[in-house]
């Protein structure tokens, strides 16, 4: 065969060929790559995580514009079945999940911190063996002051027959979870996501419209100087927790960082290490955060990254839901720091 002329011979050079490969080292290859498959089951995982990233890419364009559009920010007067009030970019962000997934043929269930019950897709009905539990918005008193939100996601295969309650849902743990990761809306958009081998980040390329692998299997510091907690509940909390933070005030060493978004908080110590709580208080021992779509997905990441996540009592991922919106006290960072979090709850120092 002739050959080529040299012109057209494809550049050799390992800078060109690594910006390509890179450009094109998007989530849903990603995935194939991890379970090292093209089988259904890979495929689906793909879709699934492709269907989020675009989720990604939409509340991130409307947080973008948020200031410059009419009737994006704000409340919406309502009271969601937390009792919190409800944001517009909650309820916007809400039905984004619910559209990314329309005509997927994937997930038929999806359960949300926005929603009571459980939100069937017709068309993917009983077909769509997925279930999608998120917090759309996680952070929301951040979204009117230009400040890092998140999207929390988790995604479980649906076990037997639903007759419209996922009482599925509420008979298995944390570790039954086959994908989860949360997306950060800050300075760059980025995609953080574990389906059990390694935790790996994407930052959304606007040029492209992609997530771009940023960074693979990323381990979480044993111990980080950061506590996040929000002191101001300090005299709502047991004994023990306020113990702990007497301890982190006297030693030499700690800083505090919070934000009132905790995928915020909780990305920051991903990376540099340390502890983020929400405790329960005397009047709400459950805490604030929720478990099937905050804190179990957080969880799966974190011990992914060679962190822990705990009740204080108990692992997170072992905790099975009574009730679709339950709450869990949260204490989840770097295992030095989460155990000695745990030796003040359990001994009291
Ligand atoms: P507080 C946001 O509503 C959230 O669920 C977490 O993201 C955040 O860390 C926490 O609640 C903030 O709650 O009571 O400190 O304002």
């Amino acid at each position: 065969m002739a050959q080529a002329p040299e012109s057209l011979e494809l550049p050799l050079n390992n800078i060109t060929d690594k910006g390509l490969d890179r450009d094109c080292t998007t989530l849903s290859r990603h995935v194939l790559q991890q379970l090292q498959s093209f089988s259904p089951d890979a495929q689906d995982l793909s879709a699934l995580m492709n269907r989020i990233a675009l989720a990604g890419k939409l509340i991130a364009r409307r947080l973008s514009h948020s200031g410059l559009m009419e009737g994006v920010l704000g409340f919406t007067g309502e009271v969601n079945v937390q009792g919190e009030s409800v944001k517009k970019m909650d309820v916007f962000a809400n039905d984004v999940f619910i559209a990314v997934f329309k005509q997927s043929g994937l997930v038929c269930r999806l359960a949300s911190e926005e929603m009571e019950k459980p939100y069937y897709i017709p068309e993917n009905c009983p077909i769509g063996r997925y279930s999608l539990l998120y917090d759309p918005i996680d952070g929301s008193s951040n979204t009117d002051n230009n400040l890092s939100l998140g999207s929390i996601f988790a995604i479980r295969q649906q076990e037997g027959i639903d007759h419209g309650e996922a009482t599925d849902l509420l008979s298995s743990n944390g570790r039954k979870q086959i994908a989860a990761g949360y997306i950060l809306y800050g300075p760059s958009t980025m995609l953080i996501y574990t389906i059990g081998k390694g935790v790996h980040s994407f930052t959304l390329d606007p040029s492209l419209g992609e997530f771009i692998l940023t960074e693979e299997n990323i381990q979480i510091p044993a111990h980080g100087s950061i506590y996040s907690v929000n002191e101001g509940n300090f005299w709502q909390w047991d004994e023990s927790i306020r113990e702990y933070i007497r301890y982190v005030h006297r030693t030499e060493g700690y800083t505090a960082r919070y934000s009132g978004a905790m995928v915020s908080d909780i990305h920051r110590i991903l990376l540099q290490g340390g502890v983020f709580l929400y405790p329960g208080t005397l009047p709400n021992p459950e805490g604030k955060l929720r478990l099937l779509y905050e804190s179990a997905p957080l969880a799966f990441v974190l011990e992914q990254a060679g962190g822990r996540a705990t009740t204080g009592m108990v692992d997170i991922l072992d905790v099975v839901p009574k009730k679709l919106h339950q709450r869990t006290p949260l204490i989840i960072g770097s295992p030095k720091d989460v155990a000695k979090v745990e030796s003040f709850i359990q001994n009291g120092h």
